[in-house]
């Protein structure tokens, strides 16, 4: 039982002594539920996943499977929320019922918290939100956040195409640079950080010109779908800006079916984000120039945010993941060296 949830307890025993003693009676069940509702002494954490979307989404839920096991102390339920906002907050809700000690959300996008979080707060559970971010003007309806800053994503990501045309000898700054680019999820903090981010650095180079933005919703299908309508529409795309890994391979795909070429060698230069494994392969095969890291290792972050909770400790409030940037011309120096 997390601390939070212990003081309420007590509240309620207090309050129900009172009442009992006040009716005279002395036989009713006051004692509270052991730790984890079970008395098996685990922690119980119930985690709200986006889906199944990608490599990095994959990796991200193996990070917490892993972390949150048994041996270590925890009683941990996942629920896949198939990219639905809407699955989300019934998950949290099922959790509530199931009076978890810590709600883990991955949001999928950032609006529409605050009802089902208030709830949670009534109900004395703790929120760690991991990953994407919430919109929120309460800051009290969650503990504490950790994950990517999406925005720097999005600036890095400007200096990466810079270098990337520079290292197939392409001049950044002259003549005019067609993009297009394959936004995530809609409305989800990695697609508006990463856009954000992306557009307002970009103003650095004047003769860049932004063809046409899409959502893929970060999956390789739909990456392909979309890059495969840019192609008929736009005749002379130069860079392709990926809002993830997955949805460049499906954009590569589509560019060698149309009988183009991409990445150093290539006629397309395709920027990406995660910089997970098979982005490497991509870089190493010649596919991709350029991948912005995106660290999806958020389990024994948050394992060690509830250790700390648990302890009574403070924990920081929100906390940003240190990231890199990673060329192909690099990759495969760097590839056994990755995790994800
Ligand atoms: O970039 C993408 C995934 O929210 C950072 O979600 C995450 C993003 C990641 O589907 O691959």
């Amino acid at each position: 039982m997390n601390r939070f949830k212990k003081i309420i307890s007590l509240m309620l025993i207090l309050a129900l002594g009172i009442v009992l003693g006040a009716c005279g009676s002395g036989s009713g069940d006051t004692s509270s539920k052991g730790s984890s509702g079970g008395g098996d002494g685990l922690i119980y954490v119930g985690f709200v996943q986006v889906g199944a979307e990608s490599d990095w989404r994959m990796a991200n839920t193996k990070s917490m499977q892993d972390t949150f096991t048994e041996e270590n102390g925890f009683k941990f339920e996942m629920v896949d929320a198939q990219q639905k906002t809407d699955k989300q907050i019934t998950a949290i809700r099922d959790f509530i019922q199931k009076d978890v000690d810590y709600i883990v959300l991955a949001p999928n996008t950032e609006a529409g918290w605050d009802t089902v979080l208030g709830e949670a707060k009534e109900a004395g559970i703790p929120v760690i939100i991991v990953d994407r971010m919430i919109q929120t003007n309460d800051d009290s309806l969650f503990t504490a956040w950790v994950g990517s800053n999406f925005k720097q994503e999005g600036y890095d990501a400007v200096d990466a195409l810079a270098k990337a045309l520079e290292n197939k000898g392409i001049s950044p700054t002259e003549g005019e640079i067609k993009i297009v680019t394959l936004q995530g999820t809609m409305g989800s903090s990695a697609q508006i950080g990463r856009t954000d981010g992306f557009e307002e650095k970009m103003k650095e180079y004047p003769n860049w010109k932004m063809l046409d933005r899409q959502s893929g919703d970060f999956t390789q299908e739909k990456g392909q779908e979309v890059m495969e309508s840019f192609l008929k529409s736009y005749p002379d795309i130069d860079v392709v800006i990926a809002e993830n890994d997955n949805m460049a391979f499906g954009a590569i795909n589509a560019i060698k079916t149309a009988g183009k070429t991409c990445g150093p060698e290539g006629d397309i230069t395709i920027v990406s984000f995660d910089a997970v494994k098979a982005a490497f392969e991509s870089m190493i095969a010649g596919d991709m120039d350029v991948s912005v890291e995106c660290n999806p290792l958020h389990g024994p972050r948050v394992k060690g945010l509830i250790e700390k909770l648990e302890a009574g400790e403070d924990v920081d409030k929100i906390a940003y993941v240190e990231e890199e940037v990673f060329y192909a011309k690099d990759a495969a120096d760097i590839i056994e060296s990755r995790e994800y």
